[in-house]
């Protein structure tokens, strides 16, 4: 059992900011206090280093010093290595890019790395006792437990709405949050996929996605300690990509 939980979110090949982020929470040099590091998907597109991001993850998993979930991202880049149809957009084709610039052998390398990170992962994660639950883009509390289409789409993509989608436009967001119980004793819910400026704390979930490739931060949650570490972004400001929701909950209320 590990003595406590650092779950990092939506990281994007902003690869500076992780290893930053991993010398505050002193993961550099050993693993400190047996604590294990929670990687809520999405590694890779659009941001500068994605190829070093997994090689990264997928060493600190093998060293047994961290758990990772798939995101959105990683599901399509893991259908791009199995030479399925994807569309080289939304962030793909920085990946791809970068991976056009390795060697045969590197790229060999990361394509495997990766397909064996993402085959050996689940698509989400109870953790500590079930206290806490890892997901990429929320899950229903009523879903723990269950898997099936439906809750794969909703973990991997959240509450999209596709009946009010557009041709050729990513599908609304809802805020799944809101239909949650406010119950004492509920796990807490640890999840991203979409950027906000501030973690977003609401009845025991949190989403820790503050948009690092978009200009924001990468931020650290820590269980169960229910405090956040964060490093500022190095990438260029998009004050567009970042969206408000309210209500919202000071995280120290729950400490
Ligand atoms: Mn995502």
């Amino acid at each position: 059992m590990t003595t406590g939980l650092d779950f990092i979110g939506d990281v994007h090949g902003c690869r500076s900011e992780l290893l930053q982020l991993l010398q505050r929470l002193e993961y550099k040099k050993t693993r400190p206090d047996r604590r294990k590091l929670v990687f809520i998907g999405d590694l890779t597109d659009r941001g500068p280093d994605s190829v070093g991001v997994i090689e990264d993850v997928a060493a600190l998993v093998a060293q047994d010093k961290a758990y990772y979930i798939p995101g959105n991202h990683c599901d399509k880049l893991y259908r791009y290595f199995l030479g399925r149809p994807v569309q080289i957009r939304h962030g793909l084709e920085t990946t791809v890019a970068e991976l056009a610039a390795l060697s045969r052998s590197s790229y060999d390398r990361t394509r495997q790395t990766f397909m064996r990170l993402f085959e050996n992962a689940p698509l989400y994660l109870p953790l500590y006792n079930g206290e806490v639950i890892a997901a990429h883009a929320g899950i229903r509390r009523k879903d723990i437990g269950a898997s099936g289409k439906a809750v794969r789409e909703f973990v991997l993509y959240g509450d999209v709405d596709r009946e009010q989608q557009q041709p050729g436009k990513l599908p609304k967001r809802r805020d799944w949050v809101l239909q949650e119980k406010n119950q004492r004793d509920a796990p807490w819910i640890v999840y991203g996929h979409t950027p906000v400026r501030k973690p977003r704390v609401y009845r025991r979930t949190i989403n820790i996605d503050t948009g690092c490739v978009f200009g924001g931060a990468l931020t650290a949650f820590r269980y169960p300690e229910l405090t956040t570490v964060d490093v500022p972004s190095r990438q260029a400001e998009q004050p567009e990509k970042f969206r408000v929701f309210e209500p919202d909950e000071p995280l120290d209320s729950y400490r």
